[in-house]
């Protein structure tokens, strides 16, 4: 290492040292040395600050975006099918923010001081609901302020190549829906015993209710990311287009359709049967819609 490069990291610290405490109140916020430090090589692990949330490198890569008709419960908004190029690796949240990522950026001053209702389910380890999209760009903005990293929501071509996991069967698991219990909170047999019946719910029982599980409660898929199927939907950055005509091919934001609703992934805690829960499903709702059943993760781009 040359000498000005340390300096320059000793400086980075040193800045990230301050932030905290001198711009977003009481709370101090502690960037980890090791993050500053680690390779970014695919499959490694890392926050950006104690009560930053765990990130995985996904390397940059090339798949087929989308679904084939022959794929069961797809429908056309999954297509036309297209190559994605992704020319450099990024970084993507393990699990879906929680509530205590959330209200640390609260506690810190960020957030719009927004504390999300919890149902009365808890907070701690379950992933943090009722926010809209704006919500979650509010706690991206924070972590953008407290990491000095590049942090944004995800782009859907990356949010389906990270979930995917170098996969193309519907699930990242295979195609066997019967084994969605053992890798999702979705809508089971337990929900029956909930308020929310009438959702066609699965045979098998996942144990969490009618209610979020805490995230990483089941199985990751393969590049390590957990609650890609289910628990709660994930908002991305990308506009809503009714079909990938036009999309871009580059794993970049589609900033162009209808941008007051935005694209979900993942499904959630009350979908099963409609294929929903699919890694190609697409789903989308108005900006400002908050519910008991969206959430996000994060992105964040490595520098190369
Ligand atoms: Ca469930
Ligand atoms: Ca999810």
């Amino acid at each position: 290492m040359r000498l000005g490069e340390l300096n320059m990291r000793r400086l980075r610290l040193a800045i990230f040292a301050l932030l905290p405490v001198a711009s977003l109140g009481l709370v101090c916020v502690i960037p980890l040395s090791s993050a500053t430090n680690i390779d970014y090589v695919p499959g490694k692990t890392f926050r950006d600050c104690e009560r930053c949330p765990s990130m995985v490198v996904v390397s940059a890569g090339k798949f087929t975006m989308g679904t084939p008709a022959s794929e069961a419960k797809s429908d056309d908004r999954e297509r036309p099918q297209h190559d994605v190029t992704i020319s450099s690796s990024f970084a993507i949240g393990v699990f879906e923010i929680t509530f205590d990522e959330w209200d640390a950026c609260v506690a810190a001053n960020g957030c719009n001081n927004y504390l999300p209702d919890d149902e009365q389910w808890g907070r701690n380890q379950r992933p943090v609901i009722h926010v809209n999209w704006h919500d979650a760009n509010a706690y991206v903005d924070w972590l953008r302020q407290v990491s000095g990293e590049d942090y944004r929501l995800p782009s859907e071509a990356e949010w389906e190549f990270a979930a995917r996991g170098g996969t193309v069967t519907a699930y990242s698991f295979g195609d066997d829906e019967n084994s969605l219990c053992s890798f999702a909170n979705a809508a089971d047999a337990s929900l029956n015993a909930g308020p929310d019946q009438g959702y066609l719910p699965l045979a098998c029982d996942d144990g969490f209710g009618a209610k979020t599980a805490p995230v990483g409660s089941f199985k990751p898929n393969p590049y390590g990311l957990y609650d890609v199927h289910g628990n709660v939907w994930e908002w991305l950055a990308d506009c809503w287009n009714e079909a990938y005509s036009g999309a871009p091919v580059d794993g970049t934001t589609w900033t162009e359709g209808n941008c007051n609703q935005r694209v979900l992934r993942s499904a959630s805690w009350v979908d099963a049967r409609g294929g929903s829960l699919r890694s190609g499903h697409r789903g989308r709702i108005d900006v400002s819609m908050r519910s008991n059943n969206l959430g996000f993760r994060v992105a964040r781009t490595i520098k190369q």
